[in-house]
């Protein structure tokens, strides 16, 4: 334990930061760590790595599994289990609800949210719009698909099995994939910019709720390590995930569910923007909304009290702790995601999101026999992971 009986932590504690195993997890681990270790140099910091659920089932795709808790579920049991003090995910891989006793201690500030391009190497030169019809785009992501078919009916979409490092060899060393879509955080923190072709703006493709932040979670009472991850707390990044996750949460999407966003903090104020779509991308509804980040008292908006759902974590805020002097704004900023999700379910979003997870479901391997695993669209393919 890195805390003592009341909370604080002693000057010579280790703190134990459990992590995934992948290159990507332990790059993103890797930087919390760094970021942990100067705001405490006294304090000692162990990384533990462990292989999650989703690392080990390698044959179903992440929209089939319809939790999220897929790559995050061993990491918690750890962390309940008091075998870590923390655990860094890409916090687009969390759950809008978290266990019971857990929260997110920090979001840490955020890469470029955007989804990027890698061509194949002999499209150096293309984009998404001047592809050949009948090009091949690699995603697994039903997100990123339904909103690519819509923009480029020409372009055939396919899942993708493995982590980063198989995905990128896989199309350039194939000839399976003309091109693969990926979050540019991802790219970066791999180091691969230099291949990024094109970045994916919000009219083309709105990235995924989180997507691009890291967050820190740990146990709620364990209030000691709560205050250790507030250096890292990053305000617009926890400002913005909070709405995104508030549009989330009230909409209950989830992995399977094509659900997108695109967020915009200036000066004083909040846009966001959210949609969902058909997985064919022939349905969709997106819509903006924005709050002005005031000050207590200067806003006249009525602000919306979280849900507190009965065995999940108190915390408010879909598991994010709260700050102070910070409450504020997060609570502005999740009002905004839950009037947003309002508005788009009033407009037909229930009906769109309740047939893409039932066309899911039917095409779930275990539900339906007959269909061969490997069959080839998106819908009926396996992967081995998302491996972040
Ligand atoms: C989730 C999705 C994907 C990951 C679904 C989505 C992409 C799966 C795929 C929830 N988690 O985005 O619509 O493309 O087959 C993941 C990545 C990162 C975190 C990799 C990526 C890195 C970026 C980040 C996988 N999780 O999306 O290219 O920190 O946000």
């Amino acid at each position: 334990m890195a805390a003592t009986n009341n909370g604080t932590h002693t000057d010579a504690a280790t703190i134990r930061i459990g992590s995934r195993e992948s290159e990507l997890a332990l790059k993103q681990t890797h930087m919390v760590r760094d970021a942990l270790q100067k705001a405490h140099p006294h304090l000692k910091f162990d990384i533990i790595t462990m292989k999650t659920h989703g690392d080990k089932i390698l044959n179903v795709a992440l929209s089939k599994i319809g939790s999220k808790s897929l790559f995050t579920k061993e990491l918690e049991i750890a962390l309940e289990e008091k075998r870590v003090d923390i655990v860094v995910h890409s916090l687009k891989d969390l759950p809008t609800t978290l266990p019971e006793g857990m929260v997110i201690g920090a979001v840490c500030e955020r890469e470029d949210p955007r989804d990027a391009v890698i061509m194949h190497p002999k499209h150096l030169e293309a984009s998404l719009a001047t592809l050949p019809k009948g090009s091949v785009i690699g995603t697994s992501s039903v997100r990123r698909a339904a909103q690519l078919k819509r923009k480029f009916p020409d372009l055939v979409f396919e899942s993708v099995r493995g982590n980063l490092n198989t995905r990128l060899r896989k199309l350039e060393e194939g000839n399976t994939y003309d091109a693969l879509i990926l979050a540019a955080a991802g790219i970066m923190r791999m180091g691969w910019q230099h291949k990024i072709s094109q970045y994916l703006e919000e009219e083309t493709c709105m990235h995924a709720v989180g997507q691009g932040a890291l967050a820190v979670e740990c146990r709620e009472d364990d209030s000691g390590t709560v205050a250790l991850l507030s250096p890292l707390v990053h305000r617009d990044t926890t400002v913005a995930v909070i709405a995104e996750r508030a549009l989330m949460c009230t909409l209950e999407g989830g992995c399977s569910a094509p659900v997108a966003v695109h967020t915009k903090i200036t000066e004083d104020q909040l846009d966001l923007q959210g949609g969902v779509w058909s997985l064919d991308g022939s349905e969709e509804r997106r819509h903006t909304m924005s709050t002005p980040l005031a000050e207590p008292d200067s806003s006249s908006d009525p602000v919306e009290q979280p849900a507190k759902v009965a065995k999940v974590s108190t915390t408010p805020y879909t598991g994010v702790v709260s700050h102070q002097d910070l409450d504020h704004f997060m609570s502005q900023a999740y009002t905004l995601g839950v009037k947003l999700a309002k508005h788009l379910l009033s407009r037909g979003a229930d009906e769109i999101l309740k047939a893409a997870k039932e066309e899911n479901k039917a095409n779930l391997p275990s539900n339906n026999p007959n269909l061969p695993p490997s069959s080839s669209n998106l819908q009926k393919k396996e992967v081995e992971n998302n491996d972040s």
